[in-house]
């Protein structure tokens, strides 16, 4: 499959993540193609035991101790891995980042005792993680949460509903943020790890979406957990999730970029080869315009992405510009794949063809892991409190 590779030339990269790019690539073509199934949870749990196999994992947990590839995430490896998985296959790319995002917590915040638990299954796939934070009326407003933890001895006792959970239903076990009241609001919340075998939790209700991944409302009804289980102290669960976020949502735009590039792959192939008025498509102006649009799309929300990346690497916070990149990357990459259907004509609108998969596939990242409205009032918060902190009026 054609894709733009001198990006990898950029100056946020090492000679590693260049080798590891093309050596995903190699093995993304060779051992996962389109991996499309109707039975979506046997396809992820297949996806995720072979991504662990062949040693992918290793880069979604930090701690070369507990089965990572480096003692902290690289997180322009995971972008890297995202973009690559989700160019040859959203479901892939899923599997992978979900590893990341419902282990990450505990990367960043599990005593040892739990990262020798967990972190070693996730990173051989040999258990299916889940972060489980949303809830039917807290969503964006992470701080209204109500799905409560109560202290029992050595003990929290679970209640409440969390909802859109990532491989619920098929994760062996999930982190649950969950209300502590140490304090109102972001500072009495705390994160926990739950095993899925847990007396007191249920899987509620599964969901269907557009593009079919493992999804699902869970409920805790007396649902004891062990305080040993608990992450970061008591009452610092918000910043655990925002933390974990800090990583991921970068990679969100990563995923972004990858089936953005998909779309201008299969619309080149079509733009030269589709015969129209005496010449092909590329030939007309028209065209031109469209894929020079898609093609500066991609290289600004590489930009911005790898960026990101990078900036964190080097130690840096990132809210501001992980929010930048995810927004450009997953709102760009919509209209890239708009206009990729577009080129397609009637065959990009029929089930299955691959640019009709990438139209139902990009929307969701618009949404989940903080939707662009979200994103929004982030960098303007951030960029107000640098004008206020400039002492600029
Ligand atoms: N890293 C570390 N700490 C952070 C942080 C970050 N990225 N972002 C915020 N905090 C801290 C703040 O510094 C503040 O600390 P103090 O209480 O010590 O002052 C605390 O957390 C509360 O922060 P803030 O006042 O910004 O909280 P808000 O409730 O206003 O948060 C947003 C607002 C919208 C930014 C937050 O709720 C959010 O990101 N929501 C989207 C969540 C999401 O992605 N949902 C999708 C579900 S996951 S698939």
């Amino acid at each position: 499959m054609h894709s733009d590779t001198g990006y990898l030339d950029w100056p946020f990269f090492e000679a590693s993540h260049r080798e590891l790019a093309q050596r995903l690539d190699a093995w993304a073509g060779e051992s996962i193609g389109d991996a499309h199934d109707s039975d979506v949870d046997a396809a992820c749990r297949a996806l995720v035991r072979k991504l662990g196999k062949d040693g992918w994992l290793r880069y979604t947990v930090g701690g070369t101790a507990w089965g990572g590839q480096f003692d902290a995430i690289d997180t322009r490896a995971v972008c890297l891995l995202r973009e690559t998985l989700s160019r040859h296959s959203a479901l892939a790319d899923f599997a992978f980042a979900m590893q990341g995002l419902g282990s990450g917590s505990i990367t960043l915040h599990g005593t040892p005792e739990l990262k020798q638990r967990y972190l070693g299954r996730v990173a051989s796939g040999e258990a299916i993680a889940a972060f489980a934070l949303s809830e039917p009326d807290s969503g964006s407003d992470v701080a209204a949460m109500k799905c409560a933890a109560r202290p029992d001895g050595d003990h929290y006792v679970l209640e409440g509903e969390k909802t859109w959970i990532s491989n619920g239903g098929i994760a062996d076990f999930y982190v649950v943020f969950a209300r502590t009241g140490e304090a109102p609001g972001s500072r009495g919340l705390s994160a926990f790890v739950v095993d899925a075998a847990t007396p007191g939790l249920e899987i509620a209700e599964r969901i269907e979406v557009i593009a079919p991944h493992p999804l699902a409302t869970l409920r805790f009804t007396n649902c004891r957990v062990a305080a040993t289980q608990r992450l970061g102290a008591p009452g610092q669960g918000f910043k655990v999730a925002m933390q974990t976020l800090d990583i991921f949502r970068t990679s969100v735009a990563a995923a972004a970029l990858g089936l953005a590039r998909r779309a201008l792959c299969e619309s080149l192939s079509r733009a030269t080869s589709r015969k129209m008025f005496g010449g092909v498509l590329a030939d007309f102006q028209i065209t031109q315009a469209k894929l020079a649009a898609m093609a500066t799309a991609i290289d600004a929300s590489a930009l911005l992405t790898y960026r990101a990346a990078w900036l964190r690497d080097q130690g840096a916070k990132v809210t501001r510009e992980a929010a930048m990149a995810k927004m450009h990357a997953t709102e760009s990459a919509q209209q890239v794949i708009d206009a990729a259907v577009q080129i397609w004509g009637g065959c990009g609108v029929v089930s299955g063809h691959p640019v009709e998969r990438l139209y139902r596939e990009i929307r969701a990242l618009r949404i989940y892991e903080g939707a662009t409205e979200v994103q929004q009032l982030i960098i303007a918060r951030e960029t107000l409190s640098a004008f206020g902190a400039a002492g600029a009026a």
